[in-house]
């Protein structure tokens, strides 16, 4: 039953409820209140029309499989748009169509698509539902399965139907799975608006509304107006043997290792000295500055939505010891007693059935879709941290940028100041992944790891981060982290990865932590400041001549190359670009020449 009477602040959302209705036309509306009743009727009804399958109630309860459409299984950037009345205020970085165009052609796919289906209201909260830092929004959807993924992705239901009613205002999201038609399907913001409308897919990032959509595309437009940032960031905590926590945010493009990084466990002689990790988030983060001049961030999401091949007890444990139970698999394989499985599980089984559910042949192609994902409850991860919860967010000490760079880059090397730290964002590059569809190890510029997520021109995007380093009288003074590059990818002569990552990447964000304590030592360069080999603690690691060499080392004529290009691509955005950007990027490629 709708919720609310004429003339409250609900009357708006019933207003659109019922414009929507007409619409797509419905058998029957449900709202979503996020109970437990609610939940396990949805989960009878998907496993009773086979969208979901329960896995073996022993060794994973209340766990289910989902096999998408083989053609619906990765984000879709080459459909997905950013509707704003000026196309220029897209900008390059998205595909624009204008917002009356854009409305007509969803309209019409939109036109009469709930017949014979329920229409499900999801109202959510991304963020503690009591932070000032969150926002709310309202998913109208006709997928069971997308009811309960956003139950676990975000704070969904009467709380934040609450919330709404107080603020009146919310981010209004239309999905309909259509027919799971590529050839009809297409991902709409329209940023000024407040509205997302997603046609013809049910995987996750173009069809859970709450994450990439609104906590990063709408939200990002609405963060540059408001002074805030909303990042394609992990947040995580990390406490010394003194039991002092800094907490680090950072920012990687899509499956390159955020949940991995976010649910570090510290090396063993690390864990026995007493550093422990603490997660707050794998992929969003929402940073705000607090009256102290700081930088506070929460993670706008309450679950994991994370790739599962590669996730194995070694590389991370928390990960695994959160799936054992109340988890969604979505296109992983699945063994001989019912087991969820995909490669790199280590796990000595095999499954027996791929995620097409055809029987599992090695030399057809992989068990698991390579983007094959679990859904799970942040509170089910062991290092989930109590602070995660905490309306005014966590001070933020670094943020680091960093990509998947076979070559040239470093391990690690720290940006002279904020601008320039900007600049290294900006300037960031990584190899494609199978996150999203197209060809798989193509390096790419992928500012701040947001090239799929920014609601916004890039050039405006550089600006508003530039501005946060302010002398302004009227505001607290900025006492922003420190800003590093890291790449945990770099190969050698061989092809193999030079260094361990995982768990030793904790070696790295304690040189971080060293340097934001002013206690570290570093080697200065044209591109930054870089710890010599000795600066680090490689206690148990062994590392041979050419990964100590390529790790520490800085190849002059490589980045001189590098800097020609990154002029190149910052001259993309024309006249928009910030003036302060460019003159860092020609000064550095001045003092490399
Ligand atoms: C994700 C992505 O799902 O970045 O987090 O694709
Ligand atoms: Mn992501």
């Amino acid at each position: 039953m709708a919720p609310g009477s004429q003339g409250s602040q609900l009357a708006a959302l019933n207003a659109w409820v019922a414009e929507v209705a007409a619409l797509t036309r419905p058998d029957a509306i449900h709202w979503c209140d996020g109970s437990d009743a609610e939940n396990a009727a949805l989960i009878a009804q998907m496993q009773a029309d086979g969208t979901l399958i329960q896995l073996n109630e022993q060794s994973h309860p209340n766990s289910y499989l989902h096999r998408s459409h083989p053609d619906d299984v990765a984000r879709v950037e080459h459909l997905t748009f950013v509707c704003t009345a000026h196309k220029d205020d897209a900008g390059p970085n998205n595909h624009w169509m204008a917002p009356l165009d854009a409305h007509a052609k969803m309209d019409a796919l939109f036109d009469g698509c709930m017949q014979g289906r329920t229409m499900y209201v999801i109202p959510y909260c991304m963020g503690p539902i009591d932070s000032p830092l969150s926002r709310c929004g309202v998913e109208i959807t006709d997928s069971p399965y997308v009811v309960a993924n956003m139950r676990i992705m975000t704070r969904m239901g009467a709380p934040a139907l609450a919330r709404i009613e107080r603020e009146g205002s919310f981010v209004k999201g239309l999905h309909s799975i259509g027919e799971l038609d590529p050839e009809r399907r297409f991902i709409m913001h329209f940023p000024e608006e407040l509205t997302i409308q997603s046609f013809g897919s049910g995987y996750g990032g173009n069809a859970l509304l709450g994450k990439k959509c609104h906590a990063l595309r709408i939200a990002s437009h609405q963060a540059r107006s408001e002074g805030w940032l909303a990042e394609h960031m992990l947040i995580l905590g990390i406490e010394n043997p003194q039991g002092e926590t800094h907490y680090v945010a950072a920012a990687f493009p899509s499956a390159c290792g955020k949940t991995n990084l976010a649910m570090l466990i510290p090396p063993e002689g690390y864990r026995n000295a007493g550093w422990k990790v603490w997660t707050i988030g794998d992929d969003i983060c929402w940073m705000r500055p607090g009256s102290d001049g700081r930088l506070y961030a929460i993670n706008p999401e309450a679950g994991f939505f994370g790739v599962a091949p590669g996730t194995s007890a070694k590389s991370n444990p928390n990960a695994l010891a959160s799936i054992q139970h109340d988890t969604i698999f979505t296109n992983v394989g699945v063994t001989a007693d019912n087991q969820p499985w995909w490669e790199g599980l280590d796990d000595g089984q095999t499954a027996v059935t791929d995620w097409r559910g055809n029987p599992f042949d090695a030399a057809k192609g992989p068990a698991a879709h390579p983007n094959s994902r679990f859904t799970v409850s942040a509170k089910q991860c062991p290092s989930y941290s109590a602070k995660a919860e905490d309306a005014q967010g966590v001070p933020i000490s670094a943020i680091v940028f960093g990509g998947r760079r076979a070559s040239l880059v470093p391990l690690v090397f720290e940006a002279r100041d904020w601008t320039h730290g900007v600049l290294v964002g900006a300037a960031m590059g990584s190899e494609t992944t199978a996150a999203a569809t197209g060809a798989v190890g193509v390096m790419r510029r992928d500012p701040m790891a947001m090239k799929p997520f920014c609601g916004y021109n890039f050039a405006d995007y550089f600006s508003h981060w530039l501005s946060f380093d302010h002398d302004d009288a009227k505001l607290p003074k900025a006492d922003l982290p420190k800003i590093f590059h890291v790449n945990w990818f770099r190969k050698g002569d061989d092809g193999k990865f030079l260094w361990p990552g995982f768990g030793d990447n904790l070696r790295v964000l304690e040189w971080m932590i060293g340097r934001v304590k002013g206690e570290a030592a570093a080697v200065e360069t044209p591109i930054g400041h870089l710890p010599a080999e000795g600066d680090l603690n490689l206690d148990g690691v062994t590392l041979n001549e050419e990964g100590r060499a390529k790790l520490f080392g800085f190849d002059h004529a490589g980045w001189q190359a590098e800097f020609a290009s990154i002029g190149d691509y910052l001259d993309e955005y024309g006249p928009r670009m910030p003036q302060a950007l460019k003159d860092e990027q020609q000064r550095i490629a001045a003092s490399l020449a």
